[in-house]
């Protein structure tokens, strides 16, 4: 019997988007791994899905109609590099192959032009949602070419999450821009848990509410803008309790953040493209400083005495409502402006209404919130940011004084907030008429001779400092 698509990779992941291809009218599922165990226990437990197993990637490969369609989902780097070698040995000019893990994008290019170059096609996708999206419907956000999108649409189409009736995948756009475009995803992710985190903290700390009582607050603010998986799941983390100590279980997690890199990867491509991310890496940051205790004993014991915690009356959980609301909107005009970005520098046609679209169901920042990005780009697909949208202006404009307030309380009460300062600050840059910068391209013209330009009249511009301290107009400066 030919299959229709094939799954290479039989870890939770694999298997889970095995089990969910089965479970789709119209397909028949190749299945292969390594280490075979893995092949029998999926084939064994789940005998109903009809899977057409293999022991040999050589049979896998003939056990699949044309053109080939497989999908590998092995460790992301050499073990995925292993596969698409066995593969493209394998498969016929025509054929596809599509690495579902998390590869770096830049991977994802250098495979497909050696891909394309062999005459197969390559496709990198990104899918979100962890074990539980693979197996129910996940986000998914594929690269590639339009004639690997032909074949492959309709399948991803019928295992992917559905938002408002839409299947959440469309063809992001070439070679690496489906992983490129799961890079920002996962970083916007790491700011809005960061934001979230900042919020429980001052609710905790200044606000003084139980654990439980924060619980409830989130659960209230998942009613509202708010609403999303990941306001809703902290309500659940929260109501928690540890069974061996009776407290929240919050309560004695250890501090220290971890993460596996994408987070990291996001800020690293932004500085490279210049574009400020700073939502996304004060979130990376912070996980950082947590995983420092050695550091953080040290300066605990020689900082000076810790700030009293200000005072606050009613009103206060609104204002960190609204400072976490406006904060969120900053990281995702962020998040896009890097998308954008991205499309410009790797040649890109990316869609961002469609990005938000699909993030709307199966993945991990899903909200109601990605419908007002969704209809702020179809209203006007040339934004400069989100934030000139008139939803979102209005949106920082009304949380702009308790933003504020909350800003002010946080640094007074020596609670960090680096989520919410930093996002005013970019916030407050972009609306300042003057900026100090000014000063700094003056600093590097005097020590570099960089130049300058000037308000009044068009050219460029250098100071002879070590001279007369006359202006010349100069060339603009090339190192
Ligand atoms: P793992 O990332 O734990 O990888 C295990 C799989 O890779 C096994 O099938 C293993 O085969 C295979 N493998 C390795 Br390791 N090296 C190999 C090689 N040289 N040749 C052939 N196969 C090799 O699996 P996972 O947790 O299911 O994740 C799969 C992918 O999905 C990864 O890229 C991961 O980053 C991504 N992922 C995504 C999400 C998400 O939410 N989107 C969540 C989790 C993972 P064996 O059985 O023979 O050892």
């Amino acid at each position: 019997q030919q299959a229709n698509i094939g799954v290479v990779g039989l870890a939770v992941m694999g298997s889970n988007l095995a089990r969910n291809l089965a479970s789709r009218e119209g397909n028949t599922v190749a299945v292969f791994n390594r280490t075979q165990a893995r092949t029998d226990d999926l084939v064994r437990e789940h005998a109903d899905a009809g899977f057409v197993a293999s022991e040999t990637i050589e049979d896998f490969a003939a056990s699949l109609a044309k053109p080939r369609t497989a999908i590998i989902m092995v460790q992301a780097g050499a073990g995925t590099d292993a596969v698409i070698d066995q593969l493209a040995d394998l498969f016929e000019e025509g054929d596809i192959i599509v690495d579902g893990g998390n590869a770096n994008f830049h991977d994802t290019i250098r495979r497909e032009k050696q891909l394309r170059e062999r005459g197969l096609n390559f496709v990198g996708t990104g899918i979100s949602g962890g074990e539980e999206g693979a197996l129910h419907g996940p986000s998914i956000m594929p690269g590639g070419s339009a004639e690997a999108w032909e074949t492959l649409g309709p399948i991803l189409r019928s295992i992917a999450a559905v938002a408002e009736g839409e299947p959440c995948v469309t063809h992001v756009g070439t070679d690496g821009a489906g992983h490129f475009v799961k890079m920002v995803h996962n970083g916007i992710e790491y700011a809005d848990m960061q934001l979230i985190a900042e919020a429980y903290d001052l609710l905790r700390r200044v606000g003084r509410h139980s654990t439980s009582e924060v619980a409830q607050i989130f659960t209230e603010w998942n009613d509202g803008d708010l609403e999303s998986y990941l306001i809703e799941i902290t309500a659940e983390v929260l109501k928690q309790t540890d069974a061996d100590t009776g407290k929240p279980l919050v309560d004695v997690i250890e501090d220290q953040a971890g993460s596996k890199g994408t987070g990291v990867w996001t800020v690293q491509n932004a500085v490279g493209l210049g574009i400020p991310v700073s939502g996304i890496g004060e979130a990376v940051f912070a996980r950082a400083v947590s995983s420092k205790p050695t550091q953080r004993a040290a300066v605990r014991k020689t900082a000076a005495s810790r700030p009293q915690v200000q005072e606050v009356g009613e009103g206060f959980e609104d204002d960190v409502r609204a400072a976490l609301y406006a904060s969120k909107v900053v990281a995702y005009a962020q998040g896009f402006d890097l998308i954008i970005a991205g499309a410009s520098e790797y040649d890109w046609d990316i869609d961002l209404g469609d990005m938000a679209r699909i993030w709307r169901g199966g993945c991990i920042i899903r909200a109601q919130f990605l419908n007002r990005i969704v209809e702020a780009y179809e209203k006007n697909p040339d934004l400069e940011t989100l934030l000139e949208d008139p939803y979102f202006a209005n949106a920082v404009a009304e949380g702009d004084a308790a933003w504020r307030r909350i800003v002010g309380i946080a640094a007074a009460s020596g609670i960090p907030a680096p989520g919410f300062s930093s996002a005013l600050a970019y916030y407050d840059a972009l609306s300042s008429d003057r900026l100090p910068a000014a000063l700094v391209q003056g600093l590097r013209d005097f020590f570099g001779a960089h130049t300058y330009q000037r308000v009044d009249k068009k050219g460029t511009f250098h100071t002879l400092w070590s001279g007369d301290r006359t202006e010349i107009e100069t060339e603009p400066s090339t190192h």
